[in-house]
């Protein structure tokens, strides 16, 4: 299932996403899935924009230590996505916590020559993924067949797994997301953890209003571009994408500007969120799209109306305040999957699987 084609609509040559297949939660009232340290565990990308989100908002929320984490190679194949082969000593190896990345415990994939010789059947261990650290399996599939042997969808991460019953408790994002931040895990955390709600509940209309056309027009816009298959569809959703881009760089602007005269210029980059100064998950939501434009969507996805360094100041401004003061948003970027995956993984969009080595830097410095 790694071409585009399974996903688009003949008739017109639009891009169409399926809806996730589990769609459960965690809570001290449901009947299977109490919350608990240690019972539930997190199947991932480090390329994929959904599963990134899931990874940030475990970090922030300290759910480090109580929700594990592994880690698919960047390369999806035919059969979907795969682990490393676990083998005596290299599996061994790899189950020492510096797969989880340094002391934060955050997924952290150390930095390499992301091009050079490296082909997509690459096996290092802890830099191109991780093992099925509970079954050893080789293929996310397997894991859908556990929980349902009559499965009959596709194989997406994000998976969170519930290791006491063996079975996916949800693979959408975005409800995946809004587990981790209702607070059910908050007595497991670190108590240095400093709690913070991603979805205050005077926010929530707002987050949840910039959330809706966000992910229509750029989460999931530059896959309908990159994806389109007339020229038509695809000049259309281009234009959409950068249409909305520049509803986010005047919504930025708004904010930044009022920042400033409130706080003085040194203080406002601190300030500078989509919603009420303040993070939130409208902007979680929204980095991993803006994280992967200018390296990937730019070339791969032919949204080259412009990049966001170049056109887009206050989202570039934006974006380099949350990745680099914001560990939780740098430790779980990894531009190396990121690159290596879009260009590797659709032979239809790229069939020679050649990856860009620009831009340089990757992201600006502050
Ligand atoms: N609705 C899902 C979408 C997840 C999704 O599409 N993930 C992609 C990777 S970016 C995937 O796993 N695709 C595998 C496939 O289609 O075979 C979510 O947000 O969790």
């Amino acid at each position: 299932m790694s071409d585009n084609k399974k996903w688009a609509n003949a008739e017109d040559g639009s891009f169409k996403r399926q809806a996730s297949s589990f769609r459960d939660t965690v809570s001290p009232s449901h009947a299977i899935f109490k919350p608990a340290k240690g019972r539930y565990w997190l199947y991932v990308s480090l390329a994929c924009p959904w599963a990134h989100r899931t990874l940030i908002t475990r970090a922030l929320k300290g759910l480090t230590s109580v929700i594990g984490v592994s880690v698919v190679h960047w390369s999806m194949d035919t059969k979907g996505w795969r682990f490393l082969p676990y083998e005596s000593g290299a599996g061994a190896a790899n189950k020492s916590d510096d797969v989880f990345g340094p002391a934060s415990g955050i997924p952290c994939v150390p930095k390499s020559n992301p091009t050079a010789g490296i082909t997509n059947d690459s096996v290092r261990y802890g830099i191109d993924g991780t093992i099925d650290h509970n079954y050893h399996f080789n293929r996310i599939s397997e894991l859908y067949y556990k929980a349902n042997p009559d499965y009959n969808a596709r194989f997406t991460v994000p998976v969170l797994w519930d290791l006491e019953t063996e079975t996916i408790v949800n693979n959408e994002s975005s409800e995946i997301i809004r587990i981790f931040n209702s607070g059910v895990f908050d007595e497991f955390t670190d108590s240095k953890v400093t709690q913070i709600d991603l979805v205050p509940k005077q926010l929530q209309s707002q987050i949840d209003e910039i959330n809706s056309w966000v992910y229509d027009n750029i989460n999931n816009g530059v896959y309908k571009s990159g994806f389109a298959e007339s020229q038509q569809v695809y000049e259309k959703e281009v234009t959409n994408v950068f249409d909305h881009l520049q509803k986010l760089e005047h919504i930025l602007k708004i904010n930044y500007d009022a920042a400033v005269s409130k706080y003085g210029e040194k203080e406002a980059l601190s300030k500078l969120f989509l919603i009420n100064e303040q993070l939130t998950e409208a902007d979680l939501r929204l980095y991993p799209t803006i994280v992967r434009f200018d390296p990937v969507y730019v070339q791969h996805f032919k949204c080259n109306l412009s990049t966001i360094r170049d056109g887009f100041k206050m989202i570039d401004l934006w974006l380099r305040n949350l990745y680099w003061n914001n560990a939780a948003f740098r430790e779980t970027t990894s531009f190396d999957h990121i690159k290596l995956h879009y260009t590797r993984s659709h032979p239809r969009v790229n069939p020679l699987g050649l990856t860009p080595l620009g831009p340089i830097p990757v992201i600006l410095p502050l």
